[in-house]
């Protein structure tokens, strides 16, 4: 595997679904490979924000990368906004995007939704940029969320665009990794919607800031339905959950889906060990082990955002970095398109 990236957004209220399908996966990839995580702040100000909150959420995920386990010295930690090969290599990808393709992104038509005319230009074309963010380091694997396949296949096109308008072999297509057992954490008040940091209920998300107390709240207020846990026949002939469960209970095939990426254990093995049980028994096993992952993390947090001068050498040193294997493949593009 070559370069990995990868960013978070500092729009507050990082939570579960950020850690397990985005940060955990981070984490196991910085062994073998040379990886950059990035706080992705331009991406953030899409929609409108606070700028004294913004300040504050952007050292909250550089804390969140930390505090998981990404080690600074091993990997690249920065912020989107501090190295200027984002910017510059998007202005060009929105000359090679089509806008046909932006039309057909779904998640600019959730975000903006009724209210479309009034939706920034910068929410138009995140994608566009989050290409850049990937190509500015020749990444050829991108870890996130099963969110964000769409936005991948649109890199991948500009990036052939762009090496056939040209008649180069310059960018790489990059490849998504969407690993795990959670690679779409589904809220706790509704299993058909995304958990979601914009999410108004508070209720729907173990946010990574939460006490050991909010997570058990949470986790007993959680919507189930009135069955009990379902045995081995829920599965398919690959061992994953069949149409049928996932149509029909959604919010036990989430609970399921977060206990067994908490536990490292395949599906199989978590559905026959919860196999026809209530769901109060197994609410209190999933509340311990939310509160065995989260909690170090929790405090973790805490002690680095006390010492926030920790955290930005971190981020500097990663911006020096990121400068410096950005910068020569912006000039070389600069070069491919003519500019002088
Ligand atoms: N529910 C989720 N399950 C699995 N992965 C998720 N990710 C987000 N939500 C889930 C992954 O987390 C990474 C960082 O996400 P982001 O902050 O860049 O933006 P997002 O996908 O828009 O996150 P949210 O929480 O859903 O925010 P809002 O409410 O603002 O839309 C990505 O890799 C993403 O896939």
């Amino acid at each position: 595997m070559g370069r990995v990236f990868s960013g978070v957004q500092p729009t507050g209220n990082l939570h579960l679904g950020n850690y397990l399908g985005a940060i955990k996966n981070f984490v196991s990839l910085q062994n073998d490979h040379e990886c950059i995580y990035c706080v992705v702040d331009m991406h953030a100000i899409t929609v409108k924000q606070d700028p004294k909150i913004l300040k504050n959420n952007i050292l909250e995920v550089a804390a969140a990368f930390v505090a998981s386990g990404i080690n600074p010295d091993k990997s690249v930690i920065f912020v989107q906004s501090q190295v200027s090969a984002h910017a510059e290599l998007a202005w060009i990808f929105n000359c090679v995007a089509r806008l046909g393709w932006l039309n057909r992104m779904t998640q600019f038509k959730e975000k903006a939704g009724k209210n479309r005319e009034n939706a920034s230009a910068g929410l138009y074309t995140y994608p566009v940029l989050m290409a850049a963010d990937i190509l500015a380091y020749h990444a050829t694997h991108v870890p996130v969320g099963d969110d964000q396949r769409q936005h991948l296949e649109l890199a991948r096109d500009i990036a052939q665009k762009f090496n056939n308008d040209f008649q180069v072999e310059y960018f790489p297509v990059t490849e998504p990794v969407i690993m795990g057992n959670a690679t779409r954490v589904m809220s706790l008040r509704d299993g058909k919607n995304k958990m979601s940091k914009s999410d108004m209920s508070d209720y729907s998300r173990l946010n990574l800031t939460d006490s050991a107390d909010d997570i058990s709240n949470k986790i007993r207020k959680a919507k189930t339905d009135p069955l009990p846990l379902p045995d081995l026949s829920c599965l398919d002939n690959e061992d994953r959950f069949n149409e049928d469960i996932i149509i029909n209970r959604p919010e036990a095939v989430n609970l399921l889906n977060i206990y067994s990426a908490l536990s490292n254990e395949n599906t199989k093995t978590v559905v026959s060990k919860f196999s026809e049980k209530q769901f109060s028994f197994f609410k209190n096993e999933l509340n311990q082990l939310s509160v065995e992952t989260l909690s170090p993390i929790t405090r973790e947090m805490r002690k680095l955002l006390d010492d926030r001068s920790f955290l930005e050498e971190i981020l500097n040193k990663g911006r020096d970095k990121a400068n410096s294997i950005a910068e020569p493949i912006l000039k070389e593009a600069k070069e491919i398109v003519g500019f002088y």
